[in-house]
């Protein structure tokens, strides 16, 4: 049995495009999982100042993996493409979030699920929006409409 992932991605330097396109198929090679689509590509200012701008993609994977093992796995494609955490919300050259996991919702230390900052984000909720029917409802009972007509399409540039 497979479950319907979503992930967002995100980049701010060493080539913010070719790093998502590569994240991309690493995605696809990770074990029990399949890249079903991907957004556009979204150009944004980052949310603290004095970083370079930001690409973000969301992606939407199918997956035979637990949460956690995803969540490994996604941590090791950033590492292979070269991510240092120097300070948190630091630059990075690549970030990937799980932001949903089919009608799962998980609350614990090294994982939140829906992701906890994705209602505030149009730079996840509008590249998700793309892979998502219409009436989509998050595993927490949230609208998506309703997330992304409280979220407007400001500072962002479709890529
Ligand atoms: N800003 C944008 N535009 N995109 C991001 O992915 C992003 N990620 C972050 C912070 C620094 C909060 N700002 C961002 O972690």
């Amino acid at each position: 049995m497979t479950v319907r992932a979503y992930i967002g991605l995100g980049s701010n330097l060493d080539a913010p495009d070719a790093q998502l396109r590569c994240a991309l198929q690493a995605l696809d090679r990770v074990e029990s999982t399949r890249l079903v689509a991907s957004s556009a590509l979204y150009g944004s200012d980052s949310l603290l100042a004095g970083q370079p701008r930001y690409t973000n993609a969301v992606a939407a994977l199918d997956t035979g993996l637990e949460p956690l093992a995803l969540l490994d796995a996604l941590q090791k494609i950033e590492n292979d493409q070269g991510r240092v955490r120097k300070e948190r919300w630091g630059p990075r050259t690549l970030d990937l979030d799980l932001l949903l996991f089919g009608d799962r919702v998980i609350d614990v230390p090294r994982l939140k699920v829906p992701h906890y900052h994705l209602h505030a984000r149009p730079f996840v909720l509008y590249p998700l929006a793309e892979l998502v029917d219409a009436d989509f409802v998050l595993a927490d009972g949230r609208r998506l409409a309703q997330l992304l007509q409280d979220c407007p399409f400001v500072g962002l540039e479709r890529l």
